[in-house]
């Protein structure tokens, strides 16, 4: 085990974590930007299974997709850029038309975390700690986070979020990769076959804002407690695939009634992810508007060429009742935490 760093750009650091079987994780503290996870398929050949820009100043330039980016103070969509706590009403940076999407211009995708490397006989990793100051696009309370990446010879890759305020707040923290267990940009995610461990879903309307219904997946193509091909949600689609884009792009409720919230294999490549979280949904999010061209690693950029599991809770709390809270209470402690365990199909 081990970590490389290497100097980007000349004002930002890459940290490369090594564990014993040959899987690596590579990190930005710019964004806490996830550029690189190498794993193995079936005849041991590694590849790259994560969306990432060739030329690292992309990420600086075009924030539009939030590859591999942590995404906070709240992931998602609030409704007018707004809300209330205790009747005192928060006017927050309208970033997509008059919502808010992924905390703003000034969210954590694009701030210079504070890494610090650490390594034991078990696990390699970095911390990576920031401080929010009180207003800061609009959000009360100064908070201070912390986000921990951590790899271990069991190829699971650990993010933990621990945070808190000194004011009462809201705060949904997450990771923005996209995955593509084919490797290496082979394909798109249409032959992804995905299991997620959720009987509803969160309707959303044209502006792809939660109307404040709970949606059951039975009889539709969210139904993926027995697993389904993600193609199936952009060619035979419903309403909600449509308004998506001709896909996914909507907050699943957990059940918890399998052993992993979700599970994402990729046949010819025989990949597996698991996803294990203690949050109570995710955005599953199938990269329906990821324009063409971009230069990645790999090659260009294409619709479908991967898919995100944004655990977190629902802004949809903030203006609606029976969704996942992401309010903070001053001096609570926020403490998340998402695995992803990389494997191969038996
Ligand atoms: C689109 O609606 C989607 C978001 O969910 C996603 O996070 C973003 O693209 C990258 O706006």
């Amino acid at each position: 085990m081990r970590i490389d760093i290497k100097d980007i750009l000349g004002k930002w650091k890459e940290y490369t974590l090594f564990n014993d079987m040959g899987m690596t994780v590579s990190v930005l503290d710019y964004g806490g930007i996830i550029t690189e996870i190498m794993v193995p398929d079936r005849n041991g050949k590694f590849g790259n299974v994560v969306l990432g820009f060739k030329n690292y100043t992309e990420y600086e330039q075009n924030h539009s997709n939030y590859f591999g980016a942590i995404i906070g103070r709240v992931a998602g969509r609030i409704e007018d850029a707004s809300f209330e706590i205790n009747n005192q009403p928060y006017h927050l940076e309208a970033n997509e038309g008059h919502h808010q999407l992924h905390g703003g211009s000034k969210g954590f995708h694009q701030v210079k975390w504070s890494v610090t490397p650490f390594q034991n006989k078990k696990a390699v990793g970095i911390r990576l700690d920031h401080k929010s100051i009180d207003g800061e696009g609009g959000y009360p309370g100064n908070i201070d986070i912390t986000v921990t990446y951590t790899l271990t010879n069991d190829n699971k890759l650990t993010l933990e979020y621990s945070a808190t305020s000194d004011k009462t707040t809201a705060l949904a923290l997450t990771n923005h990769s996209y995955f593509n267990l084919n490797g290496d940009l082979k394909n798109t995610v249409e032959n992804h076959h995905v299991t997620i461990d959720s009987g509803h879903f969160v309707e959303l309307n044209q502006e792809l804002i939660p109307t404040g219904r709970l949606i059951s997946v039975d009889e539709t193509s969210f139904d993926f407690r027995g697993g389904r091909l993600l193609k199936e949600g952009f060619e035979d689609v419903s309403v909600q695939n449509k308004i998506a884009g001709k896909g996914y792009d909507h907050y699943f409720v957990f059940d918890h009634h399998l052993e992993n919230n979700a599970v994402v294999q990729e046949s010819s490549s025989g990949r597996i992810m698991t996803m294990k979280t203690d949050q109570p949904g995710m955005v599953m999010y199938t990269s329906n508007t990821l324009m063409d061209g971009l230069e990645l690693k790999e090659g260009p950029s294409r619709r479908y060429l991967g898919v995100c599991l944004e655990t977190q809770s629902s802004p949809a709390s903030l203006h609606h009742e029976g969704f996942p809270s992401v309010i903070l209470p001053a001096g609570e402690c926020y403490q998340k935490q998402t695995v992803f365990t990389f494997g191969l199909q038996s």
